[in-house]
């Protein structure tokens, strides 16, 4: 069959499209923010984002300036977000959970000339107040007076002027862990969040107006953005934010109070809400269509959810770099403990370590094409070269594919970790933990946990005569890195497996660890 194209107009900005779309919508809500109950309409989202884009142009943004938005799920963030491109301004979402020292790399890294910030985020930005010479301004999300991002949002003028951006102007960007630890600035285009919602928010998913969407994965990570913005904003749908992290009780909370038919998970969360001795009974809730992503489903998950909620867990991959899912499982012909088929308007092909084409059954590295596929990293040549092969993107993940088309994870080709549906580099706690006095050398590797699900192990030898607890060194990684990327699991050894050349032996670590 022919694959499915979708023809995005030269000119073009994303923004205006996904707000064009509800234009008779105005009075339907957009966002509902679970917290407070608040809700956004199409109408009241649309006119805040013009004032927003209208205030950055008085205050002389540029058309490709860049701005850092690090703000929790509110109803600030789309608001930013859309307004930004609508000036023609790229906003760089970054991940939240992060420390000084990563978002000090970004601001200087994409030279953002304003940061957006969330205000129980301050005390991670204090520091760097007055140290990046090309940062200009900054206001606080969910804050009040002058630099609040409302009073910036009330400052601007009503016209809907729009930047007369093309389908290929920078859009916006997301960071990507790097296997070092130095995240990579992804730069996506004003076609993509559109190609991701028709090739599968709208023709895997079936989202649909009537839909209430709720995605545990936040928007500055690219499969919440897909989820809980781009998707439902493109059908009219309504899409609930949680700001706060997601507990299973919140979690459960939010699908009791709001009846979402769409959640969005990963698997950390299906097996915590599993677990969850007050879990609701199916007849409480109205799931429709429930996903995973972010490392891939065990079997066990994904068929003891559909027993208790008679809903199946789609299980696909994407990445930050193609923008969302390019690998899914469908409605109805879900087969657990594989990611499925590839999702029609993506090639793909495993290749194997001589560069050709594997067998049905052989495993080699999954390598993507498709419309949604990110330009380039920012100021990163050898990486972006790495990653992005002519039209096809590496993903860096091992797959075999069977017969029927389907694909099984098999692991990674460098020593990155998913953890919790995050990337964690094993290289980055290891010089983390080498850093405290006592540890002369660690080394770092995935060991699955009781749920089938990869979490960090570090294996540490202490300098001669010294002692430090396990909860000393993971205290001290969470202290310097951001929490998630903590070791859950720390083993003294007299000495570690390495080579002759004095490199470590994960596979050695790996063998005993099993
Ligand atoms: O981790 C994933 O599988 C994923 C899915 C959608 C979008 C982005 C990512 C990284």
């Amino acid at each position: 069959a022919t694959p499915p194209r979708v023809e995005i107009p030269r000119d073009y900005n994303a923004a205006h499209d996904l707000l064009q779309r509800n234009a008779a919508r105005s009075q339907k809500a957009a966002f509902i923010d679970a917290a407070s109950g608040e809700q956004l309409t199409y109408g009241q989202l649309a006119e805040q984002a013009h004032r927003f884009a209208n205030a950055l142009r008085a205050r002389g943004f540029q058309p490709e300036s860049r701005v850092l938005l690090a703000m929790l799920d509110t109803l600030e963030w789309p608001v930013v977000f859309l307004g930004c491109m609508l000036a023609g301004v790229v906003p760089v979402a970054a991940n939240t959970l992060l420390t000084t020292r990563d978002f000090e790399f970004m601001l200087r890294d994409s030279r953002a000339q304003a940061l957006f910030v969330s205000k129980p985020l301050l005390p991670t930005f204090e520091p760097l107040v007055g140290k990046i010479s090309t940062l200009k301004q900054m206001f606080i999300a969910a804050g009040d007076g002058e630099h609040s991002v409302a009073s910036l949002i009330a400052s601007g003028g009503n016209d809907q002027q729009v930047a007369s951006t093309c389908s290929d102007d920078a859009c916006f960007w997301l960071y990507s862990s790097g296997s070092t630890g130095t995240p990579k600035g992804t730069v996506h285009l004003h076609s993509h969040l559109i190609q991701t919602a028709e090739l599968y928010g709208r023709a895997v998913l079936g989202v649909r107006e009537d839909d209430v969407v709720y995605s545990a994965a936040k928007l500055f990570f690219a499969y919440g953005l897909g989820n809980a913005l781009t998707f439902p904003m493109s059908v009219g749908a309504t899409a609930v934010l949680l700001p706060a992290r997601p507990t299973p009780t919140d979690v459960f909370g939010v699908l009791k109070k709001f009846q979402p038919t769409i959640f969005y998970g990963v698997p950390t969360l299906y097996a915590a809400l599993l677990a969850d001795a007050n879990r609701p009974k199916k007849s409480e809730l109205n799931l429709r269509i429930c996903t995973s992503a972010g490392e891939a489903l065990p079997a066990d998950i994904g068929k003891r959810w559909t027993a208790e909620f008679g809903c199946e867990i789609l299980d696909g991959i994407g990445s930050t770099e193609m923008l969302h899912i390019f690998l899914s499982n469908r409605p109805g012909q879900v087969r657990y403990g594989t990611t499925g088929q590839a999702v029609p308007g993506y090639e793909l092909r495993v290749v194997g370590d001589d560069g050709t084409d594997c067998a049905d059954g052989e495993i080699g590295e999954l390598q993507i094409r498709g419309p949604s596929a990110a330009i380039m990293y920012w100021n990163n040549r050898a990486k972006t070269k790495a990653t992005f092969a002519g039209e096809w993107t590496r993903s860096g993940d091992k797959y075999t594919r069977d017969g029927d088309g389907y694909y099984t994870y098999g692991g990674r080709t460098d020593d990155m970790l998913k953890v919790g549906g995050i990337y964690v580099s094993p290289f980055e706690v290891e010089a983390c933990l080498s850093t405290h006095a006592a540890v002369l050398e660690a080394a770092v590797i995935g060991v699955s946990d009781s749920d089938g699900l990869i979490k960090p192990k570090a294996y540490v030898v202490l300098k001669p005569g010294q002692q430090a607890s396990a909860e000393d060194l993971q205290a001290h990684v969470k202290s310097l890195l951001a929490p998630y990327k903590y070791p859950r699991w720390i083993e003294f050894a007299a000495e570690l497996p390495k080579t002759a050349t004095g490199k470590i032996q994960r596979f050695r670590l790996r063998a005993m660890s099993q």
